[in-house]
């Protein structure tokens, strides 16, 4: 394959230039054939007035050309590489046409870039640049034209083609040679950079429906799957109109499409995209029934149906300059997306378990990212292979940076920010600084505003900060003194940093859990109310008319993505989780008391200690289990204790198999210890409203099912058999897959015997469904290890006829359940993981580059390991980065990885 050739080239940002041509209008023909597409390309060029002449070099990869065209006649060109280049092109600003014959074959395309085959459809993912292995062009997102897309097929096989924008002509081809052919003409009445375009074709259905939009416009709302799937696709359509009115709703921003289309396909490299009109779905992300979808898939299909929904304002009207710009949309878009899930909430509780969610992602996911060999900052300045920047850091870590700059000048503030973005940008190719000078000039009298610069270091410093935080009471002045501190980790290539802007959300709690009102002596330093900004390494605030000790609480509703340290005594800590108003530090109360105990017993000397639990943990979480008034599925957010991951993350040297030991030991202890909460739990919440949609049952099903694994957990200790009995019943009887799937893998993960004969029933009732079987992989692959037996499970599955290595979603299913989420089994003393590992990267990476170094970055933290695991897996990766064959996407992770 083509990736393989030629040397390793950095990109920089510093040397972003203008693109020297000017592509106004892009008119393709495709002759659709799995073997042989050819592809007919006649564009309109003119010279970029503002950048000198020179030659026009047009991107391309795995092409074969056929005829290159200049205003109808012949010319010169050659090849630099890959790339098409033309040097006598007609001078002067006049437009030419351009006319570009090549074919490729999709169907040998097993990347999943440009145009490929799954199942028999055509589909194609361009962004970041698999336009160019379609046809040759300026692939770059600042270059904007009109589309008009013919797609030709055989009728019968292909019988629906499907391209950006509005269908204007259609119906059978004539002539000979085009028996049983037909045609359809697509014109997008938007420009757009090429990364947004989209073609399908196949044989597919749709289920639709019609909206009508506030300014009176009638759009037409499409999802296309196979035949049959259509029952599965009343979810993502509902969630898709909720975004049409949410996005109308909250940020003004109507469909500006008379039609807009979904299309799921089981063969895609991540979850969805957001070509102009034409959206291409992971079937993941669409498909849903109450038989097939557990209560995470309905609200990952809502979430992701409205991201992909509202990149059309923020991606494709206005979209990036270049792609270390990336988070100009992705982070934007991000946050849309978790303001969209939180405004469908109905209850305060579950806009904060949605919060809760979402930092918890950011914090097990970005927060080692930030801390380890790829770390870079939410506007990279450098890249070798731009897919490996659609990172955590990009994506949730620039969510936190828009929602900061919300947090900074209020949510109306924000809007006035936005709509100035859209009225100065719209239909622009821009970048990040663009759109915080929007937000700022939006709102001149606020903090965001004065200190623009000092908010901009968000963008260009990676790592993530800490902040200190002392607090001290005069009982004579009658004041509390809050002094916090930041500092920030040295990350590649940036030593020393300047110090963030950060607002810290505060509130101090009464000896009753009682808010003070807060007043601080400098009343300016106060933002809305409960905000200070912390904006230099050291700041002291003074609050006020105190007249006892209160309790702080800090970073409420986690107001920036930050560690923050405070020294608290445990009884502090219960108390906030007792009675803090602000349901996301209360939670965040639970878990440092839980990592406090994981940390201390992982720490001590000697064997870990069987029982790290204390009485006085154990009873606050018992209040959290049996409160009267908290919802189901904070309770079980609280009672779940922080991941193998995060806890790792707090330590300097880790020890993988003792953090597992550790945690694994609390789980019991808690299972053991709250034997009759749990029987409580499960009695009270199990068909007691549980049933139905929404989140409040869903929150029913959640601590049912944690309730359930807690019982197997605890009857494992006991050897009684009523649990794994009753678990094993509700499985077999579940009336929908959240309560099925939960009672499987209580019985899973405890390791009960009743495992066996269940997982083999699930896999008998869901043979046919592949997004089930996805979960009966990863259910397996990511269960607790029990004396190194989940490897050689892992390797079986491999062999079982239902694997399917090129299939993404079922390669990750195994492989990332394995090495990226389960690091008990994956950290092997005898280091079988890792040469495992090794192993299934460089396979994978001989098809699909994109999906093995996303597999490659399991082992981003090894230089945080521990003796015999260290050396063992730097001896796996210096493995894989000495294949000579690599693709650049797995040589720039294992590169990064190594350096000192
Ligand atoms: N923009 C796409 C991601 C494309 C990834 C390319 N490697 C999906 C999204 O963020 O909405
Ligand atoms: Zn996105």
């Amino acid at each position: 394959m083509t990736f393989r050739e030629g040397p390793v080239t950095i990109v920089r940002r510093e040397d972003y230039a203008p693109p020297p041509f000017w592509i106004d209008t892009v008119d393709l023909v495709f002759d659709l054939d799995p073997a042989k597409t050819r592809v007919l390309n006649r564009m309109r060029l003119r010279r970029n007035p503002d950048v000198a002449p020179q030659a026009l070099r047009l991107d391309g990869e795995d092409l074969n050309l056929a005829r290159v065209l200049v205003n109808g006649a012949g010319t010169s060109f050659r090849m630099d590489g890959q790339t098409l280049v033309l040097e006598n092109l007609p001078e002067g600003n006049d437009p030419f046409e351009l006319e570009i014959f090549t074919t490729c074959a999709p169907e040998k395309n097993t990347q999943l870039m440009g145009l490929y085959v799954s199942q028999g459809t055509f589909f194609t993912q361009c962004e970041a640049e698999g336009f160019r292995r379609i046809t040759y062009f300026l692939d770059r997102p600042d270059v904007m034209a009109s589309y008009t897309v013919t797609l030709r097929a055989d009728k019968r096989q292909y019988p629906v083609l499907l391209s950006n924008g509005n269908l204007v002509e259609s119906g059978d081809l004539e002539g000979p040679g085009n028996e049983g052919r037909h045609y359809a003409k697509w014109v997008d009445p938007h420009r757009k950079p090429c990364y947004l375009f989209a073609l399908v074709a196949g044989n597919l259905v749709a289920r639709e429906q019609r909206v009508v939009s506030r300014s009176g416009r009638e759009h037409l709302l499409q999802v296309y799957v196979r035949q049959g799937d259509l029952g599965k696709t009343e979810h993502a359509l509902s969630s898709l109109v909720k975004s049409v009115i949410w996005d109308e709703a909250r940020f003004g921003l109507s469909l500006d499409l008379d039609r807009f289309m979904i299309v799921a396909t089981s063969d895609f490299n991540m979850g969805a995209m957001e070509n102009k009109g034409l959206n291409i779905f992971n079937t993941k992300y669409v498909l849903a029934s109450q038989a097939t979808a557990t209560d995470t898939d309905y609200a990952n299909i809502e979430s992701v149906v409205g991201h992909e929904y509202f990149h059309n304002w923020t991606g494709n009207r206005i979209t990036c300059r270049d792609w270390f710009q990336l988070s100009l949309k992705e982070g934007l878009t991000v946050f849309r997306d978790q303001e969209f899930s939180m405004d469908l909430c109905t209850t305060p509780s579950a806009r904060a378990v949605k919060r809760i969610e979402d930092v918890r992602v950011l914090r097990t996911a970005q927060f080692p990212e930030d801390a380890g060999p790829m770390a870079h900052p939410v506007r990279p300045d450098s890249y070798v292979e731009i897919n490996n920047f659609y990172t955590v850091t990009v994506y949730e870590k620039g969510a936190e940076v828009v929602r900061m700059m919300q947090t900074l000048v209020g949510r109306e503030g924000f809007r006035r920010g936005m709509d100035l973005y859209f009225q100065r940008h719209d239909g622009q190719a821009v970048t990040c600084d663009d759109f915080a000078q929007a937000i700022a000039d939006a709102n001149p009298d606020s903090e965001l505003a004065r200190q623009l610069p000092v908010f901009k270091r968000w963008y260009s410093q990676a790592g993530t900060p800490r902040v200190q935080a002392r607090g001290e009471f005069d009982a004579a002045a009658h004041t509390y003194t809050l002094t916090l501190t930041q500092s920030c980790p040295p990350t590649p290539g940036q030593a020393d940093k300047q110090p963030f802007l950060i607002p810290v959300a505060v509130g101090l709690l009464d000896a009753h859990g009682r808010d003070l009102p807060l007043q601080l002596q400098d009343a300016a330093a106060l933002t809305h109310g409960n905000t200070l900004v912390l904006s230099q390494a050291s700041q002291q605030f003074v609050f006020t008319g105190i007249d006892a000790e209160p309790v702080p609480s800090l970073l409420r509703g986690f107001s920036a993505p930050v560690v923050l340290a405070m020294d608290l005594s445990d009884a502090q800590l219960l108390h906030l989780l007792a009675h803090d108003s602000d349901p996301f530090n209360r939670w965040e109360a639970g878990q440092r008391l839980a990592l406090r105990r994981a940390l201390a017993a992982i720490q001590a000397d000697g064997a870990p200690a069987t029982e790290p639990l204390d009485a006085g943990f154990i009873e606050g979480m018992r209040a959290v289990l049996r409160h009267p008034t908290l919802d189901a599925a904070f309770k079980e957010l609280a009672l779940t204790l922080p991941a193998e991951s995060y806890i790792a993350e707090q330590l300097d040297v880790v020890d993988p198999q003792r953090v597992h030991t550790v945690r694994e030991a609390m789980r019991r202890q808690l299972a053991l210890a709250l034997h009759a909460d749990w029987v409580w739990a499960y009695e009270e919440h199990h068909d007691n409203g549980a049933a139905g949609p929404g989140a409040l049952s869903a929150g029913r099903r959640a601590l049912t099912g944690m309730a359930l694994t807690m019982l197997c957990l605890a009857a494992r200790e006991t050897n009684e058999p009523i649990w794994p009995g009753r678990t094993y019943q509700r499985f077999k009887d579940a009336g929908n897959m959240t309560d099925r799937f939960n009672a499987l893998s209580a019985l899973v993960s405890s390791g009960q015997p009743l495992a066996a004969q269940a997982l083999e029933r699930f896999h008998a009732m869901f043979k046919d469904e592949a997004l089930v079987l996805d979960k009966w992989f990863a259910l397996q692959a990511g269960a607790p290890d029990r004396g190194g037996d989940i490897l050689p499970r892992v390797r079986q599955l491999l062999t079982h006829p239902d694997f399917h290595l090129r299939n993404p979603n079922r390669a990750r299913s195994v492989l990332f359940s394995y090495c990226s989420a389960n690091p008990g089994a994956f950290h092997r003393p005898d280091a079988a993981g890792y040469v495992f590992w090794s192993e299934k990267v460089v396979e994978i990476d001989a098809f699909n580059p994109q999906v093995a170094a996303r597999l490659a970055r399991a082992l981003d933290r090894w230089k945080k390991l521990a003796e015999p695991y260290r050396s063992a897996a730097r001896e796996a990766i210096a493995r894989v980065a000495a294949k000579s064959d690599l693709s650049n996407d797995v040589r720039e992770v294992v590169t990064r990885a190594l350096a000192d």
